[in-house]
């Protein structure tokens, strides 16, 4: 059976609902089965859509989601997905973060990638990437999904644009030729307490194979990732529930890391 429009229209609106209105949504594939990852796609193509309408924004990216393993285990899902980034999601490092917009956000560490070259798929290879990448940065992703508990199936967190809702980018620019992609340390801090350690490698092995394989997948859309586009290539980490009053830091080997604050 083929989800019928109508009922994609329906799931549209009550996701762009629910993120305004700060309301926890059951999630839609218990209702509708036939719901199929292409089918979130469309839903997620038309959420942006609307958003940029009513809140007069642009796309000013990509993001890769349950790009690791430990991500892809904590929400019981077994392939990435992606979702689109907007200008108006974009914090700085050195204001507070208010948590009023948000339901029940989370914070992931991530490696950015600033482009400055196309990226067209079908055979998007990490020496592409490589190529293709302007500078790479430290970043933070807010993540806030519209589902109850982050209850969700991989089709109904693509709808919900991959739970998208801030991101956070270092101000610090590096040559990506510089870093090694998958030894990388990074650190993750909640205050003084260390919350995870990692490397690189644990985004699919190298965060820029994340970054091929979301420029692969978006061919097929018609889409593609753009010169100018951040692409964040995925949390390292399991994400941590935000705790207003705490601030959580990020440090990278060879990265400059930053630390954000919530009130
Ligand atoms: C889905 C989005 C996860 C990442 O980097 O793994 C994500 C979720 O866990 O809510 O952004």
């Amino acid at each position: 059976m083929v989800l019928a429009t109508n009922v994609k229209e329906e799931i549209t609106n009550i996701l762009f609902e629910a993120e305004k209105e700060r309301r926890e949504i059951k999630k839609f594939v218990d209702d509708y089965p036939e719901l199929t990852i292409d089918v979130a796609y469309d839903i997620q193509e038309a959420l942006i859509a609307k958003k940029m309408a009513a809140e007069q924004t642009r796309i000013s990216g990509w993001k890769l989601g349950l790009t690791s393993k430990a991500k892809q285990q904590m929400m019981g899902v077994h392939e990435p997905s992606y979702g689109v980034l907007l200008e108006n999601m974009a914090l700085t490092p050195s204001e507070p973060i208010s948590m009023k917009p948000f339901i029940h956000a989370k914070i992931e560490p991530e490696i950015a990638f600033v482009l400055k070259e196309d990226l067209t798929g079908p055979v998007v290879t990490v020496a592409d990437v490589i190529a293709a990448t302007d500078y790479v940065t430290a970043a933070m992703e807010i993540i806030d999904s519209r589902y109850l508990n982050f209850n969700f199936t991989l089709p109904d967190v693509i709808a919900d644009n991959s739970s998208s809702s801030r991101y956070v980018l270092s101000t610090e620019r590096h040559v990506i030729e510089e870093i090694d992609l998958e030894l990388m340390g990074c650190v993750f801090k909640k205050d003084d307490d260390v919350l995870a350690t990692t490397t690189a490698a644990s985004v699919m092995g190298n965060p820029a194979r994340a970054v091929a394989w979301m420029a692969n997948k978006l061919l097929a859309r018609g889409q593609k990732v753009q010169a100018g586009d951040v692409v964040l290539s995925g949390a390292l980490t399991g994400a941590e529930t935000i705790v207003a009053g705490s601030t959580y830091s990020v440090s990278f080997d060879g990265l400059t890391g930053f630390t954000v604050s919530f009130i």
